[in-house]
């Protein structure tokens, strides 16, 4: 390292580098050094070379920094509001019969068609905007409220556009199989057939879509029309993710790891079989504390068994209208713990590291050399205070691929 010359060096930082065995893979007293947008150095200060040099040098002054976090599981494109239907549920209606009494995902598909761009666009980006407001700086969006090609392909075009607005690296999930439109009502298999034949093929050819997910659920799509969608995402080259085992075991968990999804998703009533598959295939059980809290879900999902089986697990919002409007990835590391029995260091690693995984990224999520310069700065005593905190915000600064968007005053 001496003689070499950094971007920019950071100093007086205790870093979360999420790797190695330890928790957190704690350096106190570190130092990180950034050049051409990626991680060239990270360690204990005293480690760094007298000689060091660097355009430019920021003092944390003893905060601690984490990699910039990655939401990998959310629906934040979409217009409208369902207050209403929580308002309901709470008189006693389930979520399965608002669907089929015409709310629901349809309720959400009605008034994200009749946006415009702009209004679409304006709805969105506030709720990136929150997310990225406490440090996320990766976050994946899923289309599923157009239903149809061109409003399909618009959430996606959305989802891209929000991204560039507000900084946020976003990856984007075509969900075209979320629910049955109202033009396709009892013809579930002919939708399905449209997904395969036009969707996914107009998604990959244009390049809007970096994955294809599912709902896979006894209120959504049967395990074989999911069968068929995947098929069609693995003849246009593109990875899968799935909805999967969230109100009922349908297998949803053996699934993806059958198509070797980059995650499964939700899975409260994944069988033991499930797990032991997704440990197999090494997909991702990405943990949806927002979802399971605010359908007061009775099943925790089965984090022992991932736990004593290496399944990766990562956290997310899974920020949408009907069953996690959320749009705080911190409340979520909190609920993984408290709901779940998640360690926070366990819910650290999944908005971070294992969130990067679930989205078919190694390139960012631990602090290390040639990972992107994605960093968070918090006013935190210790890691842990990530997840103990409700409804605070300890972000003092955001690096972006290199570039420093926030840092506090000296
Ligand atoms: N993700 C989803 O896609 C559905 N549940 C979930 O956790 C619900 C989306 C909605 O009701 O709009
Ligand atoms: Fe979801």
């Amino acid at each position: 390292m001496a003689g070499d010359r950094f971007d920019l060096l950071i100093t007086g930082a205790h870093l979360a580098t999420m790797t190695g065995g330890e928790p957190c893979g704690v350096v106190r007293d570190g130092a990180l050094a950034i050049r051409g947008g990626r991680i060239a150095w990270a360690g204990p200060q005293a480690a760094l070379s007298r000689d060091v040099q660097a355009t430019r040098t920021l003092d944390a002054g003893g905060r601690w920094l984490t990699p910039g976090l990655v939401d990998c599981h959310t629906h934040l494109v979409y217009a409208g509001n369902r207050a209403h239907e929580f308002a309901a549920r709470l008189e006693g209606a389930t979520y399965a019969d608002i669907a089929k009494a015409g709310g629901g995902i349809n309720a959400t598909v009605r008034a994200t068609r009749a946006a415009t761009d702009d209004e679409l666009a304006a709805a969105s980006r506030p709720r990136l905007a929150a997310l990225a407001a406490e440090g996320v700086t990766t976050a994946e969006i899923k289309s599923g409220y157009g239903l149809a090609t061109l409003a399909e392909l618009r959430q996606l075009r959305t989802a891209r556009r929000v991204g560039a607005e507000t900084g946020v690296d976003v990856r984007t999930t075509l969900l075209a199989a979320h629910a049955v439109p109202p033009e396709f009502a009892g013809r579930a298999d002919d939708y399905i057939d449209l997904v395969c034949r036009e969707m996914v093929p107009a998604a990959a050819r244009d390049g809007l879509a970096d994955a294809v997910d599912a709902f896979c659920e006894t209120i959504g799509f049967t395990p074989e029309q999911t069968r068929r969608v995947f098929a069609a995402a693995r003849a246009n080259g593109l990875r899968v993710k799935l909805h999967a085992d969230q109100l009922a075991d349908t297998g949803g968990a053996a699934l993806a790891a059958e198509f070797d999804a980059l995650s499964a998703d939700h899975l409260e009533y994944a069988s033991e079989a499930g797990i032991a598959a997704l440990a197999r295939a090494g997909t991702v059980a990405v943990l949806l504390p927002g979802a399971f809290y605010a359908l007061r879900e009775p099943q925790p999902p089965p984090v022992a068994a991932m736990r004593a089986r290496g399944v990766r697990m990562a956290v997310a919002t899974d920020c949408n209208p009907g069953t996690s409007p959320v749009t705080s990835l911190l409340l979520m590391l909190n609920m993984a713990c408290t709901l779940f029995r998640l360690t926070p260091a366990e819910a650290i690693a999944g908005a971070t590291v294992h969130a990067a995984r679930a989205l078919g990224l190694d390139d960012r999520g631990t602090l290390a050399p040639a990972q992107r310069a994605d960093l968070a700065l918090w006013d935190i005593a210790e890691p842990a205070e990530l997840a103990y905190r409700i409804g605070a915000n300890p972000c003092a600064g955001i690096v972006r691929g290199g570039n420093v968007i926030e840092w506090p005053m000296a």
